[in-house]
């Protein structure tokens, strides 16, 4: 049984490491909500939602996503008793159109704590079965693509798994063509493009499947499957799906059109956890590898991306890289590390997200606080 008592919300500010800059925008700050839900018997669990500052990733940003929890996700899950936290989301989809990642926060938040509840990990509770992951990372959009080179050769050298390249008109065929060139046909490479082309571009889309890469990602518009119907058909690079994969409807949807072949889960852009797991279900079903997103969270946000990226059919390396490559200092401890090798642990032998909330920390990082309970 879950009851919740108490919902408090932060908004804690963090300097990335270096400005992260993808098709649409760039980032040097991090304005992230922090959510934090206590139950009945004093339980308590912490979710990350996983929105940016402004609205060029998803319609929600962090000033929407406080307005919708406040006034309708916070009131739907106060003081109600569900049986888990499965039961969360269809309350949440009641009547009540998008506002994903605001859902996300608050469902999420409810999953670690059932899990700390039962003295079983987060990874555990949601069907995970890895000990350790593979970790990737994304790297922004650079000046050039000399500088680029480097950072992938730095990034191969650490041991990640997977290296993303972010592209944009502009920045994609040279600069994916002198990483190649320089890191060789072994490395581990693919583009994400966060939608920065159309079907006018097919001369230049066409020309990525030289390099090798294991997926272009989101090459269209978020809203459009169709075209990435005709873009797959005339690529040999398999697609991936972030920004389009907004609920297990549209990964079928995916699927049944061969829109793509992969599917990026973001907990948040899909509405929590149940929802993940229902597309990690269809996905898997369908021969279709998924691997997890990240939207450049604290040490909260990625507990819940590293038990996710521990179910069976996260076979590809996510954006779930160490605690060292955003923050000087992350906001939990212990902070989240990778090998050599590029491996992650699950935290499987400890109760919930498997890490403890650093709050002398997170209060100094506050610069906006509100309360919500029964
Ligand atoms: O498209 O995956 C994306 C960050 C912000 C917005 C969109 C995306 C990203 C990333 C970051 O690629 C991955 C990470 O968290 O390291
Ligand atoms: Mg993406």
């Amino acid at each position: 049984m879950l009851q919740i008592r108490s919902i408090v919300l932060r908004e804690v500010a963090l300097t990335l490491k270096e400005p992260f800059q993808i098709s649409s925008g760039t980032q040097s700050h991090r304005r992230i909500p922090l959510v934090q839900v206590t139950d009945v018997d004093g339980a308590v669990g912490w979710g990350e939602c996983t929105t940016g500052e402004f609205p060029n990733y998803s319609p929600e940003t962090i000033d929407t996503a406080w307005l919708a929890i406040r006034q309708w996700v916070a009131p739907r899950v106060l003081g109600r008793v569900f049986a888990g936290p499965e039961e969360i989301f269809p309350v949440l989809d009641e009547d009540f159109r998008g506002h994903n990642m605001a859902k996300a926060a608050v469902e999420m938040a409810c999953w670690e704590l059932a899990a700390r509840k039962e003295g079983i990990s987060l990874s555990r509770k949601l069907g995970g079965t890895r000990d350790a992951i593979a970790v990737g990372i994304s790297l922004g959009i650079q000046k050039d693509p000399a500088t680029l080179v480097e950072k992938v050769r730095a990034a191969v050298e650490r041991g990640y798994r997977k290296v993303k390249i972010k592209i944009k008109p502009g920045a994609d065929v040279p600069y994916l063509a002198a990483v190649r060139e320089a890191l060789g046909p072994e490395a581990p490479l693919m583009a994400d493009a966060n939608n920065a082309y159309t079907l006018d571009d097919l001369d230049v889309l066409r020309q990525l499947d030289a390099f090798g890469l294991i997926m272009i990602e989101q090459p269209l518009d978020w809203e459009d499957l169709l075209r990435h119907v005709q873009l797959q058909k005339e690529m040999k690079t398999p697609i991936c799906l972030d920004e389009s994969i907004t609920s297990p409807d549209r990964a079928e949807d995916m699927i049944a059109l061969g829109a793509g072949r992969i599917v990026n889960i973001k907990a948040g852009r899909v509405g929590g956890l149940r929802q993940s797991l229902k597309i990690h279900d269809i996905c898997q079903r369908h021969g279709v590898p998924v691997w997890c997103g990240g939207m450049l969270e604290s040490g909260v946000g990625r507990a819940h991306n590293v038990a996710l990226a521990s179910l069976p059919n996260f076979t590809l390396p996510g954006d779930t890289s160490p605690s060292e490559r955003y923050w000087e200092k992350d906001i939990v401890l212990p902070e989240w590390t990778m090998d050599r090798e590029g491996r992650m642990q699950v935290p499987v032998d400890r109760p919930g997200m498997g890490v403890e909330v650093d709050l002398n920390r997170v209060e100094d990082l506050t610069v906006r606080r509100e309360e919500m309970g029964v």
